[in-house]
């Protein structure tokens, strides 16, 4: 990776970004929302359409010199609304969370009501927690998952009933099964409520055709560009038509300012990246890599959250073993792991502690990590779990996963 200005200019900030690069060439990356983006993303994003502000929308801005600007944003807007099948693409938002927010201003007024998955049970802070704005403005109401880890469709239905929301979210941060887009929106078309489908978790499984689309059910669809889609730090917002202008006013001006041009041109190579056919081979190793993952943690006695997965992630469900997440997602770090700690329903744990660890698979499988790479990352994690305070074992464990990070080299051009 060339760093030869940065170098020059600051060395302490070069420094800290080769020592980043070395952490996530010699770790293994199962946060489940991080991924290991292409040298062409990134090309985009360190471009010098950094330089542009570009307010307003392709060929309405309020700066001039936007010619090349509206070229890349379209492009943008067009892939995004072919991949997934939606009518009208906003590519501004700078995060998934932003996405969300603008679907909530551009539906809701403060005080209105919306039903969405409770955090601690697998939803997103965007989507309504106490302690974010859509919490704080907003009425909201929270179904979470049963004993199978899986959402009960027919509690969801008596909520929405009961409490008649104008906005319905479905769409999960940690959420290891598929999404019954249709009964949401049977659910949504039985109370009038307008459905929002948060699908940054599984953007890339839903693109690869590998999770059931959102689109012939849902009035809105966010996602983030960044976890299993495998673009750059960003977020998008698709819609059906009749909301396009109120989803792109509530971005800008309602929302932010300047958008982030050298990220949507990234966007744009990513969502390009993810029409091929080699992105539906690579979404469908996600999947048998996180199957492997989970059944090799359950071979060595461990509990997952509903048991097996049907997606790219799995929360491992610490309680039997007398352990926290928080505890054992640091003792992965010391074995070369990267995880995070992770609530498990009814959890006896503060979320700042933890019982669960949650797992994903998309970055691993960037690196080309196979189905017998993940049950040797299932004994590793095991192994470490068990051995939590031998020094020694820790050592050897460490050892190991050093080894799997040599067969799949990261970014070694
Ligand atoms: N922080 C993301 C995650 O880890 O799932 C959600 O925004």
């Amino acid at each position: 990776m060339n760093l030869e200005h940065i170098k020059k200019t600051d060395p302490v900030v070069a420094e800290q970004i080769e020592l980043e690069l070395k952490r996530q060439q010699e770790t293994i990356e199962l946060i489940a929302s991080e991924n290991c983006t292409s040298l062409a993303v990134m090309e985009a994003a360190g471009s010098v359409l950094t330089n542009k502000y570009a307010e307003g929308k392709p060929h309405k801005r309020y700066y001039n010199g936007c010619e090349h600007i509206d070229v890349i944003e379209e492009i943008c807007q067009k892939r995004a609304c072919e991949l997934f099948g939606m009518d009208h693409a906003n590519v501004q938002p700078h995060s998934g969370a932003q996405a969300n927010m603008a679907v909530f201003m551009a539906t809701m007024k403060p005080g209105d009501r919306v039903l969405s998955m409770d955090l601690s049970n697998g939803g997103h802070l965007s989507h309504g927690s106490p302690v974010n704005f859509s919490g704080m403005y907003f009425d909201v109401k929270s179904y979470g998952i049963n004993e199978y880890g899986e959402i009960d469709y027919e509690d969801v239905r008596k909520m929405a009933l009961e409490h008649k929301p104008k906005l319905i979210i479905c769409g999960a941060s940690n959420y290891s099964k598929i999404i019954d887009f249709k009964k949401f929106r049977e659910i949504a078309d039985e109370v009038g409520a307008l459905l929002l489908a948060d699908i940054a978790h599984i953007a890339g499984l839903v693109a690869a055709g590998l999770h059931p689309s959102p689109a012939p059910y849902c009035d809105f669809v966010t996602t983030t560009t960044h976890k299993s889609l495998r673009g750059p730090r960003g977020g998008i917002i698709m819609c059906k038509e009749e909301y396009a202008q109120a989803i792109d006013k509530a971005v800008f001006p309602g929302m932010q300012g300047g958008p982030l041009e050298h990220i949507i041109a990234a966007k744009a190579v990513a969502l390009l990246e993810a029409s091929k056919p080699e992105f539906k081979d690579y979404a469908a190793q996600i999947i048998k890599n996180a199957k492997a993952l989970a059944q090799g943690l359950m071979d060595e006695g461990l509990d997952i959250v509903g048991g097996m997965t049907e997606n790219h992630l799995m929360t491992l469900d610490l309680r039997k073993t007398g352990k926290t997440g928080k505890d054992m997602a640091n003792v992965l770090e010391v074995v070369g792991i990267t995880a995070n700690k992770n609530t498990v329903p009814n959890d006896p744990q503060s979320p700042f502690v933890t019982s669960g660890i949650r797992l994903g698979t998309p970055a691993v499988t960037t690196r080309g990590f196979k189905e017998e790479d993940m049950t040797e990352v299932a004994k590793i994690i095991a192994g470490a779990i068990y051995a939590s305070d031998n020094e020694q074992a820790l050592k050897n464990l460490r050892e190991r996963s050093m080894k799997l990070c040599k067969k799949h080299p990261l970014y070694a051009e």
